[in-house]
């Protein structure tokens, strides 16, 4: 019987955490990682692993096969500073990546799937404060462009065959395990990093710059929690406005000060700024709530004596 589930893109960010959960969850058995790359030890050591490319139809096909698979969480994406200076390549890996697995899913050759969304979906015409689940959406960046596409084929993909996939619009994460890479959002993770090695910190964004953000725990938590509602409960099949904490870089600051008092900042804006300030300060998730029971946990000091804590004994 088809019961493996694959993670696509798992040595990123969120790919780490998730494939740590899911294996923690339903035994290392039955969770398939996969990455263009290897990860570190904990991933290669710790289950099933295999080298892939998102973008390669028969390759995706091959691991579906091979191990058995029912559920994919495709979680491979060029996100949206690094996107900007591969417009073309992050159009191919955000879409075929997509492509492939609703494909193989409309072919019966996956029962499930988990796509990622953002809220670079939305763009400067958007309402930005508690952003509504239903508004305008023109979004400004190759990154957020691919992700309103992938949202448009997520739900024609539902209503025209049936196809079970699931997604939210993630915010900026915050961890310490895998560092972001080539977001806009990536500063607040940073941030942390640089204020225990260097006691300062160059902002790419400037004072003022309110994004949604949430901690990473919560990000997996709303994941498998939307995968694991009844198929009834998921009344929304582009994908689901999710909110955890909304803040400015100066709030971190402030934050991490209660630590650090030594801790300085100084603001040096560059490209990333018009891609921060074309996106929502904060995010209406009521939909999330009232649908499949979401509520985030952390706040922003919480967050922030998790990630000095675990990133303390790495610069020890
Ligand atoms: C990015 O900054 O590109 C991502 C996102 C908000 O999707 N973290």
């Amino acid at each position: 019987m088809k019961s493996r589930i694959l993670i696509i893109g798992a040595c990123g960010q969120i790919g780490t955490e998730l494939t740590a959960a899911l294996r923690k969850r339903f035994g290392t058995d039955k969770v398939v990682a996969s990455d263009i790359r290897e990860g570190d030890e904990a991933m290669m050591a710790g289950g099933h692993f295999e080298l892939l490319d998102a973008t390669d139809y028969n390759a995706v096909e091959d691991v579906i096969f091979s191990y058995k698979v029912d559920t994919v969480y495709l979680m491979a994406a060029m996100l949206s500073a690094i996107a900007e200076k591969f417009p073309s390549k992050a159009w191919d890996l955000n879409m075929n990546s997509l492509f492939h697995v609703l494909n193989l899913a409309k072919e019966g050759k996956v029962r499930k799937v988990f796509w990622p969304s953002s809220i670079a979906v939305f763009g400067e015409t958007t309402p930005s404060t508690n952003t509504p689940q239903t508004t305008v959406m023109e979004p400004s960046t190759v990154y957020g462009i691919s992700k309103q596409t992938g949202e448009r084929w997520c739900e024609y993909y539902h209503n025209k065959y049936g196809i079970d996939v699931r997604s939210i619009r993630y915010p900026g994460l915050i961890s310490y395990t895998t560092e972001p890479g080539g977001g806009t959002t990536d500063y607040a993770v940073d941030i942390y990093h640089r204020a225990l090695k260097h006691g300062e910190y160059r902002c790419f964004l400037q004072e003022g710059t309110t994004l949604p953000m949430m901690y990473m725990d919560d990000a997996i938590r709303a994941t498998i929690g939307i995968m694991d509602a009844d198929p009834a409960d998921v009344k929304i099949r582009s994908s689901y406005n999710l909110a955890g904490v909304s803040y400015a870089p100066e709030e971190v600051v402030e934050s991490i000060q209660k630590h650090l008092p030594d801790f300085k900042i100084a603001y040096e804006p560059d490209f990333r700024q018009a891609i921060a300030d074309s996106w929502p300060q904060s995010i209406d998730d009521s939909m999330a709530q009232k649908d499949w029971g979401w509520s985030h946990e952390f706040d922003l000091d919480a967050i922030t004596e998790i990630m000095l804590n675990n990133l303390k004994s790495r610069y020890a």
